[in-house]
């Protein structure tokens, strides 16, 4: 049953029960109409409360409806028959009214809910807009501007911050359910309040639409729904309900059926699926209550607060008392930037601050639960830390190593109770990015790896498991980026000319600006270690502006040339001269945007299949999560693999041809001819 109804004397309580958050179904949106009919005919009742049960109330429309023709009876329908009930509703929250929830909630006379819910329309990021009278309604009941603010940004605001915007009508303390009977109880012989449909809508200042305009289409790029619920609200705010209804509903359909939707909800239901992978059902993971890191760098300094931010307390140990202090002084250093920021209370960067201790004496590690080591990626290095930790942890403790490059196997060999070793692949800086790639060796055991994705979802990160091979997989697929970036530039283009494609793709970067942040040492150091193990890495270009320490913005130059104190990137001549020197002889064509995103997106999907193919990654979402999550790969794209299926693995296998027959890319691996035939990669690997 998705709704019960049980009476408390004059007043029904209709109990949505529709796990695991109670979406709008079908059957629910049926439900509730039928609710609202029974309760109407009921004299007996005088008022209604309309609460949920489990964790939250209604969080939405059923995005898992939406690639399926929308049922009878439609959401914004289900929302003017609450509203015109002849009892008035009160909306009792809980956890999320979000989207379609709130959207029933608007459609109530009243709203009340506990301190902890929260209250949005994340519409936008799902690509669409609100499609029932979200955003008709809300600018009709808290005004314009703070409407335009929850439609167009999407994020939710809490139960105080809803009271103050006149969202919601009370916040209560206590049971919800006897707090909302109360208050139902309070205005049950009040008259009902006036609909907020038939609700003016407070003026504006001049000018307040087009700044709104110009503010929204700066945050929004290229994704397309901002701007389209901005228009909404402003239709809403000038012209009348009906007539804005009919607008909103008709850009919420055409915008459900857009391809930026598509890719939103794939990276949704990604990304809800990354934590609670299939193969580790019913594996319970170890207890993990606290945590150290070996080594207080930029690296081992933001897992420490990532761990901390998840309330464990954590020790970083270094190699003596000077390092210890300026570890921990990086840890500081993050939360002071918080609090500089107004991300958090001074009071609360020195509690957590107050958990993070140092040492430099591997027996304080005794009773850990788990060890990250985050030291110099160097083999030798490492192994004598797990050596350390191997004889002082408890033989259950798991360790784990952070290298991002070296192979975990290898550092693994010699640990006491191999079975508890794993790798975790934290992206910098650490207590912000969201990917941890999760590597088990040869020996790690099942309730170790599933003690990784524990791990990720206690630190609220997304977690994807990744295979042992140079670069796991997003470094493996970064090395292709800029392998063809500079194959673009010995046929023709330019380091601004790629960056701005790539830009103007959806990227916040291009891949020669972001070298130029990162410093291109690192990846120097890579191809030296690279090619000592007798491979061949291709940096024709990159190789020669390290050989004269042009490492980035760092050294003041890199791929650009950089004013002192001054990070804009400047066309280098110095550059153009090495560029042209590597490309002597090589064939020369005129490159498009296109064509230069094709040049290096297409190669990115041929070397996601191959990873795909040797079960590096074991689905293709996961490689878009680890895209999304790592490297800004843009959400509403859906990341490479969903971008290449949208786009028609055909197309891609024939372009990836074109650029092979003309030595600019490695022609289509066999996998992906395969998936080109199968119209999708899901045949490759689930
Ligand atoms: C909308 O409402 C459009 C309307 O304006 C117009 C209509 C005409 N649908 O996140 P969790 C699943 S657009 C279907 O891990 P939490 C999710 O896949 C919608 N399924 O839980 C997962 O499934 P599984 C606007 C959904 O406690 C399970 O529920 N609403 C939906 O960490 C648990 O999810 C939103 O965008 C859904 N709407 O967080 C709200 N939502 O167990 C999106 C979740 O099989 N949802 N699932 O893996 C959320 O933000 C979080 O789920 C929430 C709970 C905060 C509610």
């Amino acid at each position: 049953m998705t709704v019960t109804i049980a009476r408390e004397n004059a007043i029904a309580v209709v109990t949505v029960d529709n796990p695991p958050v109670n979406a709008l179904s079908q059957a629910l949106r049926q439900a509730l109409v039928d609710a609202v009919a029974e309760l109407d005919a009921d004299a007996t009742v005088k008022a209604v409360v309309l609460i949920c049960a489990g964790r939250t109330f209604i969080a939405g429309a059923d995005v898992s409806e939406f690639g399926k023709p929308p049922q009878p009876p439609h959401l914004p329908d289900v929302v003017a028959t609450i509203e015109v009930a002849k009892k008035p509703w009160v909306a009792a929250i809980h956890g999320s009214a979000l989207g379609g929830g709130l959207e029933v909630a608007l459609g109530c006379a009243y709203r009340v809910a506990v301190a902890s819910a929260s209250l949005g329309l994340p519409e936008v990021k799902l690509g669409i807009i609100p499609g029932a009278g979200g955003t008709v309604r809300l600018p009709r009941l808290i005004g314009p501007a703070a409407a335009v603010d929850l439609v167009t940004g999407g994020s939710p605001v809490g139960a105080k911050k809803a009271e103050g915007l006149g969202l919601i009508d009370a916040v209560l303390d206590g049971d919800l359910k006897a707090g909302a009977i109360a208050f139902a109880e309070n205005i049950a012989e009040k008259p009902l309040p006036q609909p907020i449909s038939s609700r003016e809508v407070a003026a504006v200042e001049a000018g307040f639409w087009e700044n709104a305009e110009k503010a929204v289409a700066a945050k929004a790029r290229r994704e397309i729904a901002p701007l389209r619920a901005l228009a909404s609200v402003r239709k809403a705010s000038e012209t009348d309900f009906d007539n804005a209804m009919a607008f909103e509903r008709e850009t919420f359909l055409e915008l459900r059926g857009s391809e930026q939707a598509a890719a939103l909800r794939h990276v949704f239901f990604a990304e809800r699926a990354a934590p609670r992978p299939p193969e580790l059902a019913g594996i319970t993971p170890r207890d993990i209550r606290s945590a150290a890191v070996i080594g207080g760098g930029t690296m081992g300094a933001g897992i420490a607060a990532a761990l901390r931010d998840a309330g464990l307390p954590v020790v970083v140990i270094e190699r003596d008392a000077a390092a210890v202090e300026r570890g921990l002084a990086n840890v500081r250093a993050i939360y002071e930037g918080s609090v500089k920021r107004g991300r958090m209370t001074q009071a609360l960067a020195d509690e957590r601050m107050a958990g993070v201790t140092g040492g430099d004496d591997y027996g304080l590690l005794a009773d850990m639960d788990l060890v990250i080591e985050a030291v110099f990626e160097d083999l030798d290095v490492k192994r004598a830390v797990f050596e350390k930790l191997s004889s002082v942890c408890r033989s259950d403790a798991v360790l784990a190593t952070n290298t991002s490059y070296l192979d975990p196997n290898a550092i693994s060999e010699g640990v006491s109770h191999p079975e508890r070793f794993l790798g975790l692949h934290f992206f910098s800086p650490a207590h912000i990015m969201k990917l941890l790639e999760i590597v088990p060796t040869e020996t790690t055991a099942p309730d170790v790896l599933a003690t990784g994705f524990a791990l990720a979802r206690l630190l609220g990160k997304i977690p994807v498991r990744a295979g042992i091979c140079d670069g796991f997989i997003g470094n493996r697929i970064l090395k292709v980026t800029r392998a063809q970036a500079e194959r673009l530039l010995l046929s023709g283009a330019t380091p601004s000319a790629v960056d701005a494609a790539m830009r103007a793709f959806g990227l916040p970067m291009g891949p020669f600006e972001a070298q130029d942040l990162g410093g291109l040492d690192i990846a120097a150091f890579q191809r030296k270690a690279a090619r000592a193990r007798g491979e061949t890495p291709f940096a024709p270009v990159a190789d020669r502006l390290c050989a004269i320490e042009r490492f980035g913005q760092k050294s003041g130059g890199g791929w650009y040339d950089y004013e002192l104190g001054d990070r804009a990137p400047k066309p280098s001549e110095a550059v153009a001269a090495i560029i042209a020197e590597a490309a002597a002889g090589q064939p020369q064509r005129v490159w498009d945007e296109a064509d230069i995103a094709d040049a290096i997106l297409l190669p990115m999907v041929n070397e996601a299949t191959r990873i795909l193919e040797e079960r590096v990654a074991l689905r293709a979402a996961d490689v878009d999560l680890v895209k999304i999550h790592g490297y800004g790969f843009p959400r509403w794209r859906g990341g490479p693999m969903h971008y290449a299926e949208a786009r028609g693995l055909a197309e891609v296998v024939s372009v990836l041809d074109r650029l092979a027959s003309d030595g600019l890319a490695h022609p289509p691996c066999e996998g992906l001819r395969r998936s080109a035939e199968a119209g999708s990669f899901s045949a490759l690997a689930k």
